[in-house]
């Protein structure tokens, strides 16, 4: 198993009540309840970090865990919910706006993806966003423990369209978290570093 620590620092409602570091920040984002805050308590292998719910809309802000000496997860809210009213919908779609485009720090995103749904154009174009920022995407297709072995193939081929070959999760079995946390450790803190410096 892999070490992989994380501790819960803060939240935020907008860019400027975002912790002050140097860290390289990987964010998880995602449609509501696609099991990001799961993932996440799976990652650091600590059952309650990140609040986890049946009902979608569960994180309303930026949740941030430091993850060992130099790198930081985000815990997005998920976009997409159809019941949450369309105020809280509008501030939380233009604070990940913010987010993406505004942070400095951010130097990967993790675009969850339900398994048996594969990408649609929400994800697209967040990946899209994430590259024209020079951000590297994660692809990775989560509940894969809700996948039959003969569906498996089927499930690979609906996310043609992200280009990058997925990374099948589940916070359930434990499948494909070690090779996530792999992925996150390697980020790079290169490409935000030269972002901050640029500014
Ligand atoms: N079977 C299965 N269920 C999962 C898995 N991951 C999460 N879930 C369930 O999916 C639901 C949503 O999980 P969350 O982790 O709260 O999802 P989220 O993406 O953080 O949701 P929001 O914060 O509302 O955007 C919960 O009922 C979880 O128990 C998984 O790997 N397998
Ligand atoms: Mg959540």
């Amino acid at each position: 198993m892999i070490r992989f620590t994380a501790e819960f620092v803060s939240s935020a409602f907008a860019l400027d009540g975002c912790p002050r570091w140097k860290r390289a920040e990987v964010a998880l984002a995602g449609r509501s309840n696609v099991g990001k805050s799961s993932l996440l308590n799976a990652l650091a292998g600590v059952k309650g970090l990140a609040r986890t719910s049946k009902t979608p809309g569960r994180t309303r802000c930026l949740n941030f865990f430091a993850v060992g000496d130099r790198l930081a997860l985000c815990d997005l809210p998920g976009f997409g919910y159809a019941k949450m009213g369309h105020e809280d919908a509008a501030k939380i779609a233009s604070m990940m706006h913010e987010y993406i485009h505004g942070r400095v720090n951010l130097a990967a995103i993790a675009i969850l993806i339900d398994c048996r749904r594969g990408p649609q154009q929400d994800e697209l174009d967040l990946a899209a966003m994430a590259a024209a920022r020079d951000i590297q995407v994660i692809p990775v297709a989560t509940k894969c423990d809700k996948l039959r072995p003969s569906e498996r193939a089927a499930a690979l081929k609906r996310f043609d369209a992200m280009r990058v070959r997925p990374i099948f999760c589940s916070a359930t079995s434990g499948e494909g978290i070690d090779e996530l946390r792999r992925r996150i450790l390697a980020v790079d803190r290169a490409g935000a570093v030269k972002r901050a410096e640029a500014r």
